[in-house]
């Protein structure tokens, strides 16, 4: 391809101008370390986009705007395309008129989540076809291709990329291209849309044939790279940035690098690997392709579990290829994570602290208050989770410890997730009631103050209808509302907790106080009107 532009950009800048010039007509998603940037650059460069309340609601907008014919994106962390899988797992079947392309960034090593899936493993589960980018320049052309395939097979693709990828700067090379859009047009195609059983089951068997299809294309012409070795000694099975460090790390070997992992072109892998002594798969996660081609027979040595763990870097590899299980990655010196001094969310603990809560808590800056010196939070699994979890405790504790249990949850992790938590609350309360409460620091602090549908305002900033949670949660009938400002009322707040707590009634309160770091922009936006 001829290039004509030449940038410095992460993988996130990459993905986003990707999209733009591929007519992407809608950009949807949920912020989540390491994917929250796409959104944010893709709006800036003059795309449409938005944060929707959650990853599934951002999955169903862009499958809407797919079905219509138009291309649409949608972003995530890995465990959003959890939160979202209810609505891939049958996307995948019913296929889409349009293009669209969910980027789901993995966190190998967990630097800023609460596990280490991978999301190649998830997408094979659900028949979702994956391309993964090694650099900028690879997640650039990879958004252009996984638009072109989604178009061309009529189905939703997933571009996996890690952390590395989505943050580290390489250059980008691009075409001047005006970006088309493709026309938007609604054609009523029932059995393919509606999956009841009777639709789904021929739906089912048209994805498997489009898989087998994408896997002939993938043998004859994927996006892969094969590098012959310089000796006949190793060859390496590897994608995304594992291929950046076993290159490397083993310049002599082998190499063939997988662009299109999802499916597979194991015939052409296998015809390559057959020239080798030796043959291994290097990647970050799951032992993915090794399983995979090792159930394909291809003699890929098994990986022993300590590479399952964390980043990999050019040392590890070399570990990993020398047999060796005695490495260990030097220890950097740094400081925990903790709240910044002065934090609301600082105060907001205390009382709950005095009062010996059992804390059951939510995803967010505040999970920090769980670390010393605090030490205020009891619990935190995934988020939403936090009002469920404080529920069925308050439901089989002895009522002495019962009526200690409270749920504490963020402003923006309850519009992601919370507010189904509230219904249960309302529709099955337990014999003591429930206390929950919000942490408001009006904005999604952990992942860089970005809105959500509490902040009256858009992705861009600009002004929209906020949703206010004292008024939801009055309209679905719990009993007691109350909103206190955390650092001046700490004391108004625990003398009312502790009241509540004695009742057996429900009660929600919103301890509202601007995040210090948002605070400047929040008072700016105001002074000028916005
Ligand atoms: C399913 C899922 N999506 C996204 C994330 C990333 N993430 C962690 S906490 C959080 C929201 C934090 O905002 P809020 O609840 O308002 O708490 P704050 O950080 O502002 O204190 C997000 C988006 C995640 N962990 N899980
Ligand atoms: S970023 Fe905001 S919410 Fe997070 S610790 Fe700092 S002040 Fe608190």
């Amino acid at each position: 391809m001829s290039r004509f532009g030449r940038k410095l950009l992460s993988g996130n800048e990459a993905i986003a101008l990707g999209a733009l010039h591929s007519g992407c007509a809608l950009g949807v998603g949920y912020p989540g370390t390491p994917s929250t940037e796409i959104l944010e650059n893709f709006s800036l460069i003059g795309g449409s986009a938005e944060w929707a309340p959650n990853e599934k609601v951002a999955a169903e907008v862009a499958l809407g705007a797919a079905f219509a014919a138009s291309n649409s994106l949608v972003t995530m962390k890995h465990v959003g395309f959890n939160v979202a899988q209810d609505l891939f797992f049958t996307a995948s079947y019913s296929g889409i008129q349009g293009g669209m392309v969910a980027v789901v960034a993995d966190d190998p090593g967990m630097a800023s989540s609460q596990n280490e899936q991978d999301t190649r493993s998830l997408a094979f589960i659900g028949g979702l076809p994956v391309l993964e980018p090694a650099d900028s320049q690879e997640a650039y052309d990879f958004t252009k291709l996984a638009f072109e395939y989604s178009r061309k097979w009529g189905i939703p693709f997933v571009l996996r990329t890690t952390t590395r990828i989505a943050h580290s700067n390489t250059i980008v090379e691009f075409p001047e291209t005006s970006p088309e859009l493709p026309k938007a047009e609604f054609v009523r195609d029932i059995p393919a849309r509606v999956m009841v059983p009777g639709h789904a089951k021929p739906a089912h068997a048209r994805l498997r044939a489009k898989l087998a299809d994408m896997q002939k294309f993938n043998e004859e012409s994927g996006p892969n790279l094969a590098i012959e070795g310089k000796t006949s000694d190793l060859c390496i099975i590897s994608s995304g940035v594992a291929f950046q460090h076993a290159r490397e790390a083993a310049p002599e070997a082998g190499f063939f690098k997988v662009g299109f992992s999802n499916p597979l072109p194991l015939a052409k892998i296998a015809e390559f690997a057959k020239g080798y002594k030796r043959c291994v798969a290097v990647e970050e996660g799951d032992p993915y392709l090794a399983d995979r081609l090792r159930a394909a027979g291809i003699g890929v040595e098994p990986r022993d579990e300590k590479w399952r763990f964390g980043e990999l870097n050019v040392d590890r590899v070399r570990a990993q290829l020398a047999g060796d299980l005695s490495y260990e990655v030097p220890a950097v010196k740094s400081k925990p994570p903790q709240l910044c001094n002065g934090c609301p969310h600082v105060f907001s603990f205390k009382p709950l602290v005095n009062l010996g809560c059992i804390v059951a808590g939510d995803i967010g800056c505040y999970t920090l208050a769980a670390m010393k010196p605090i030490s205020g939070m009891d619990m935190q699994i995934c988020m939403g989770a936090s009002i469920g979890m404080g529920l069925g405790l308050r439901k089989v504790l002895p009522e002495a410890q019962a009526r200690k249990v409270v749920s504490v949850i963020g402003d923006s992790t309850f519009m992601h997730s919370g507010l189904t938590g509230l219904l249960e609350m309302v529709y099955n309360p337990p014999p003591t009631g429930h206390v929950v409460v919000v942490v408001d620091n009006s904005t999604t602090a952990m992942t860089g103050q970005q809105e959500h549908p509490g902040t009256g305002r858009k992705l861009d900033h600009s002004p929209t209808h906020a949703v206010s949670i004292e008024d939801v949660a009055k309209a679905i009938g719990v009993q007691n509302v109350a909103v206190f400002k955390p650092v001046t009322e700490g004391e108004k707040f625990q003398k009312y907790l502790e009241e509540k707590l004695a009742t057996d009634e429900l009660t929600l309160i919103i301890l509202r106080q601007p995040c210090l770091l948002a605070a400047a922009e929040i008072a700016k936006r105001k002074a000028a009107g916005k």
